[in-house]
């Protein structure tokens, strides 16, 4: 057998895998979900033909995500997770032994089955008796939460379908009521190599309500261009600034370290320039 998986990550790019084994493949409510078992990537995740998350690389994601914005904020209690039903963003944050109370809002309860079933060791945050998970529209969700949360993290699909609301103003207009006085938010930001477009416009939509916005940087492989981009944006804290004392006590770190937390947001120069021209400012 020679069984391939591809991503057409642009119309003329495509990125290929080679699959050993089909473990999962069904229409959910919302999405066409699969999880193939590849050879050189372990287990894969594919939301409407898009990697989501392979056993290989979803620590440069994830740990990155979570750890930027919960080691500059300094009293992350309570934390939101929009989207990343996986649970992989959510088994960093409950890492913080400051976190008090995490809510997971993930649309499709079917991302989160398969998560369980297929990935035990990405999904194994998801029992922290801090957690409670809620399948709703992430910018509903957000609208009903006045002032209630000290960090709020977008751990969404590409701005197509359901996702495309969270990369918009309005929404973000909705995450700064969310917030506390001193909060923060993550989000993804997709590829500055293909879709330039998607990260100056993320940031500029931050930008209308948030007094300090920037851009960090992952690497992820798997994902079009593997250099990802992050969009944060803060209501007081600098996102740059690591505490150390409390890095210092995070468990299986794979790819975080507070030296490369502050060099995440030195950018080569034409990203900078993205974040420049769209208003961003740290
Ligand atoms: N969220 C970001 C996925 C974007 C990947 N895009 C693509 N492959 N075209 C992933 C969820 C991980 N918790």
């Amino acid at each position: 057998m020679n069984l391939w998986f591809t991503e057409r990550e642009t119309p003329s790019v495509a990125l290929s895998a080679e699959v050993e084994r089909v473990l999962d493949h069904h229409q959910t409510a919302f999405q066409d979900l699969s999880v193939l078992q590849t050879k050189p990537w372990g287990k894969l995740l594919i939301l409407d033909g898009a990697v989501m998350v392979t056993d290989l690389d979803e620590m440069g994601y994830h740990e990155m995500i979570a750890h930027v914005p919960l080691l500059s904020h300094p009293h992350p209690e309570k934390v939101l997770v929009i989207g990343g039903g996986d649970g992989g963003t959510v088994r960093e944050v409950v890492k913080h032994a400051q976190v008090r109370e995490v809510v997971l809002c993930e649309l499709d309860p079917d991302v989160v089955a398969a998560s369980r079933t297929y990935f035990p060791q990405l999904s194994s945050g998801l029992d922290d008796p801090r957690v409670r998970i809620v399948h709703e529209d992430g910018a509903a969700f957000v609208r009903a939460q006045a002032g209630a949360f000290d960090v709020i993290l977008v751990d969404s699909t590409d701005p197509v379908g359901p996702g495309k609301v969270l990369f918009e103003a309005s929404f973000y207009a909705s995450v700064k009521e969310a917030l506390k006085a001193d909060g923060m938010v993550v989000a993804q930001s997709e590829s500055p190599w293909y879709t330039p477009e998607i990260v100056t416009g993320l940031v500029a939509a931050m930008r209308t309500v948030f007094p300090k916005v920037g851009l960090y940087t992952s690497q992820v492989p798997t994902y079009p261009g593997g250099l990802w981009t992050f969009t944060i944006g803060s209501l007081g804290p600098d996102p740059r600034q690591c505490d150390r004392r409390r890095a210092a006590q995070l468990e299986h770190l794979r790819y975080y370290t507070p030296a490369l937390h502050e060099a995440a947001f030195v950018l080569p120069n034409f990203v900078q320039e993205l974040v420049q021209k769209a208003g961003g400012n740290l």
